[in-house]
């Protein structure tokens, strides 16, 4: 049974995810009475709801875990390199259960709206079970791919066989041994999917509208002798993290493609294919901003597409050639490519004839009438703002979060935006987020966001809210260094690209974590520049 949700509390936070539990765990820590909404059974987030076959973080694991604390640290073991979602879920409820988190969070509620009252200084949040909640701060740690998108092919609702999305898949587990099976799709979910339901399966078909770059994984058991390496010196290793571009140790070299000769090149392309995962972008300092180096790389994932793929065609239709490599997110995966060899596995390319229509038996594309038994949508996310802009927000001015950001989301640190005094995002749009090792980059929210308040608490001070000028140079700041690089030339969902009519802004900030981090700190260490600070209503009252 879900307990009623007090009716006033210090602060109220959105989601149970990493985010989520970290914030609380701070807040506490902080004296805040505090509740946490989440509209799961149970904590974890992304990896509560995204138990599709083969789901695993293509971060390793011994970097994508709370660095918080020693003793959690020292004692958790990982039993793979790149854990799966059955373990990092398993994760998720022993920090649950090791801080006692789940008597401040009320599951199976989602919460519908939040609404500032300049008058009090205070949030008023509503669920769907009726909760009315009034609080001084609201935290949305709502994550950025937590709205899944299907999309709307006429006849949705004509197919009488099983529809799965990847990011809601049924907790039970699906069998799909036998069946006749449609992946539409090919993104990071698909990748990890496709090999394994190619495997259970009858008969796989993949609708394919843009192939992706991916890198092997490389995935193996956890060593003794590998896990000792980082424990032994866990909190510098995790200090120089924090301090990278991308919030992951993966010895970057700090050259360009084209200081080196054809075969040097090619020698350490291969060298990063072979070691496996994202470090593969590593491999030279410019990949994602010089058009001829990212070529190289491009050229040589393709080359080894062919290598793999049996089939000239097929090979050459999941090589991909529209966006430059990295700027749509770089898939990681155990024998994806691979699988279009097998007898029971065919690739259907819809990027010219799309699907047409869902029908009762399966779906039609081109003219032609496929037939299954299930229809697995691993159509992706309205990613970054989907989720914030569904919530009925209103801040100072009964202002809508949704319509001040029609024309693309707009904050200041991708922490606050100007007009919602005293609400926080944890890894917002404007923030280094997805484009980061997500634990690194909530780590450092959760932290910044507890000293503000611990601040506000320190002077007796009541609201925070970033100020509109400083969010207009954010945003501008933000644009222009995307701008810098290749990113934006790709559809991608960072763009906004995959949601039809959603505005194309490059939504996350891509100035690295360690200068992000730096720029944060200053900006505290200042006394929270770009930011109004007020105090309590009456005393404000009291000095007019
Ligand atoms: O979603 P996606 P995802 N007809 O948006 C296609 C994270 N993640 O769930 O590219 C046909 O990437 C769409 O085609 P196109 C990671 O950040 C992490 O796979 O728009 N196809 C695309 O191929 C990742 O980037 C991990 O042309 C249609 C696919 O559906 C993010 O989540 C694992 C279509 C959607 O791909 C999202 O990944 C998994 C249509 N009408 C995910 N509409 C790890 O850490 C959409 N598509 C390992």
């Amino acid at each position: 049974m879900t307990q009623q949700a007090p009716s006033s509390v210090d602060a109220v936070i959105v989601g149970a995810g990493f985010g989520g539990m970290y914030m609380l765990h701070r807040l506490r820590k902080l004296g805040l009475s505090c509740v946490v909404f989440e509209s799961g059974t149970g904590v974890g987030g992304t990896w509560y709801w995204n138990r599709y076959p083969g789901a695993r973080c293509d971060v390793e694991s011994m970097q994508y875990s709370y660095a918080f604390d020693e003793d959690l640290q020292q004692s958790w073991s990982w039993s793979e390199l790149f854990a799966g979602q059955p373990e990092i879920l398993r994760y998720a409820n022993h920090v649950a259960d090791r801080l006692d988190l789940r008597r401040d969070m009320r599951f199976e509620t989602r919460v519908t709206g939040a609404e500032f009252d300049a008058a009090a200084h205070r949030w008023t949040v509503r669920t769907d079970r009726s909760d009315v909640v009034s609080a001084r701060f609201c935290i949305m740690a709502t994550g950025c791919l937590s709205t899944a998108r299907k999309p709307d092919f006429p006849g949705m609702d004509l197919f009488k066989g099983q529809t799965y999305h990847t990011g809601h898949w049924p907790h039970g587990g699906v069998d799909l041994s036998g069946l006749r099976v449609a992946v539409i799709g090919t993104g990071s979910s698909a990748i990890q999917a496709i090999p394994v339901i190619a495997k259970a399966a009858k008969h796989l078909t993949v609708f394919q509208r843009t192939p992706n770059f991916s890198i092997p994984s490389r995935n193996a058991a956890m060593t003794q002798e590998y896990e000792h390496r980082w424990k032994s010196n866990y909190p510098e290793q995790r200090a120089a993290a924090r301090m990278t571009q991308s919030g992951i140790l993966r010895n970057p070299n700090d050259f360009s493609a084209l200081s080196v000769s054809d075969e040097e090149r090619l020698a350490i392309l291969e060298t990063r294919w072979q070691s496996g995962g994202t470090s593969f972008m590593a491999a030279f300092n410019d990949l994602v901003t010089n058009q001829t180096s990212n070529d190289y790389a491009a050229e040589f994932v393709r080359d080894k597409i062919r290598s793999m793929v049996k089939d000239p065609a097929t090979a050459e239709l999941l090589a991909p050639k529209g966006h430059p490599i990295g700027t749509k997110r770089i898939c990681v995966d155990t024998d994806y490519f691979l699988t279009y060899n097998r007898d029971n596995v065919k690739l259907v390319d819809v990027s010219k004839k799309p699907i047409e229509a869902l029908t009762e038996t399966g779906l039609r594309q081109a003219g032609i009438d496929y037939a299954f038994d299930a229809i697995v949508f691993a159509t992706g996310f309205d990613a970054m703002t989907g989720t914030l802009t569904r919530i009925d927000i209103r801040g100072r001015d009964g202002e809508t979060l949704a319509a001040k950001w029609e024309a693309g989301p707009r904050t200041y640190l991708g922490l606050m935006t100007a007009g919602f005094p005293n609400l926080f995002m944890i890894t917002g749009p404007g923030s280094p987020s997805v484009l980061s090792n997500m634990i690194v980059s909530i780590e450092q929210h959760v932290d910044w966001v507890t000293e503000c308040i611990a601040y506000l608490g320190a002077r007796q001070q009541d609201c925070i809210e970033a100020n509109r000028a400083a969010e207009d140079n954010w945003v501008l700041h933000v644009n222009e260094v995307a701008y810098k690089t290749l990113y934006p030339s790709a559809n991608s969902w960072y763009m906004g690209a995959n949601i039809p009519g959603k505005p194309r802004v490059f939504m996350p900030y891509i100035g690295g974590v360690g200068k992000y981090r730096e720029t944060c700190d200053r900006i505290a260490a200042e006394g929270y520049t770009g930011f109004e600070i007020s105090p309590p209503v009456r005393e404000a009252v009291a000095a007019e």
